[in-house]
């Protein structure tokens, strides 16, 4: 573990990216849930969700420029839109607006940047129709089950080495109703290398305090992941942004902790980076820059 986790530890700060169906809304990353819309409505906005190409390239420069040295892309929200190509499912990037696999954008943008890649992948699932009644009925699970672990052998498959795998909300089962041990084997037999957080209700490799920095305990890896205002999500009347001064004693708090900071972003719905998001990474890169650290 310790050589695995060497890059991360020195890595101390990354860009986490909240991008779906939910940035065409506009409205939180959990709005379908929050305003109660039915899953065949919701599945409309896939036909709006068409980004230009690109953008990715855009959040990696920005991210290497601030910086950032890894990057955490929502591949499945809980929304269940994924934004890559699977044979599991139609509700997906290369199968709907979009057309292509965006995942492997993402992928290639960061590479190109030079940056560490991670996947975050939300096992909680508001599409699918197993997602709820798992927990009750045991042929829902299995089914279920089956689905989720196809989709994480595909992303661990399909697009070369990976740095991260950062599970997601495992409502509604336990560790064992997810197969969460025998998740993490085959992940681990695909990426050998790779470390993953401790949200599939195992303990994992790392931590993930949420909104707030806290040390876990002695000799246990920690990332605290944060927004820049209140919504993970492209939330267009969220102004509460914080300050770049606030972001960067934030960073300086847990890079001080030994933990990790991972700073989210929100894409707008074609993939561009609010505006005063990129103008708080520019004043933090600044900073990082004047220190040595970019
Ligand atoms: C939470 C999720 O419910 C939020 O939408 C967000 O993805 C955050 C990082 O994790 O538990």
């Amino acid at each position: 573990r310790e050589r695995r986790m060497r890059w991360w530890h020195e890595a101390k700060f990354g860009m986490f990216i909240h991008w779906g169906l939910y940035s065409v809304l506009g409205r939180h990353e959990w709005v379908m849930e929050m305003e109660g819309i039915p899953v065949s409505e919701y599945e409309q906005l896939a036909k709006r969700f068409n980004p230009r190409p690109g953008a990715p390239r855009e959040w990696a420069r920005l991210a290497r420029r601030a910086g950032q040295k890894y990057m955490v892309l929502t591949t499945k929200h809980h929304e269940g839109f994924c934004l890559f190509e699977t044979q599991t499912t139609n509700y997906c990037a290369p199968k709907q607006a979009a057309g292509r696999d965006l995942v492997r954008e993402f992928v290639e943008a960061a590479r190109a940047e030079g940056l560490r890649v991670g996947f975050y992948y939300s096992l909680m699932d508001w599409h699918h129709p197993d997602g709820a009644r798992c927990a009750e009925d045991e042929a829902a699970r299995k089914r279920f089950v089956e689905y989720i672990h196809t989709q994480i052998r595909e992303l661990m498959t399909n697009y070369g080495k990976i740095d991260i795998l950062w599970y997601d909300v495992a409502w509604p089962l336990d560790a064992k109703g997810w197969e969460s041990e025998k998740m993490n084997r085959m992940v681990f037999e695909l990426q050998p290398d790779i470390i993953v957080n401790n949200r599939n209700k195992l303990p994992g490799d790392f931590s993930t305090p949420e909104q707030r920095i806290e040390a876990a305990e002695a000799g246990r890896a920690w990332e605290t992941c944060m927004t820049m205002n209140d919504s993970w999500g492209y939330h267009a009347a969220d102004d509460n942004w914080k300050s770049p001064k606030t972001i960067l004693r934030n960073l300086i708090t847990c890079a001080r902790d030994g933990g990790n900071y991972l700073l989210n972003i929100g894409p707008k719905a074609d993939g561009s980076v609010p505006e005063e998001s990129v103008r708080i990474l520019e004043k933090v890169g600044q900073w990082m820059e004047r220190n040595g650290q970019t």
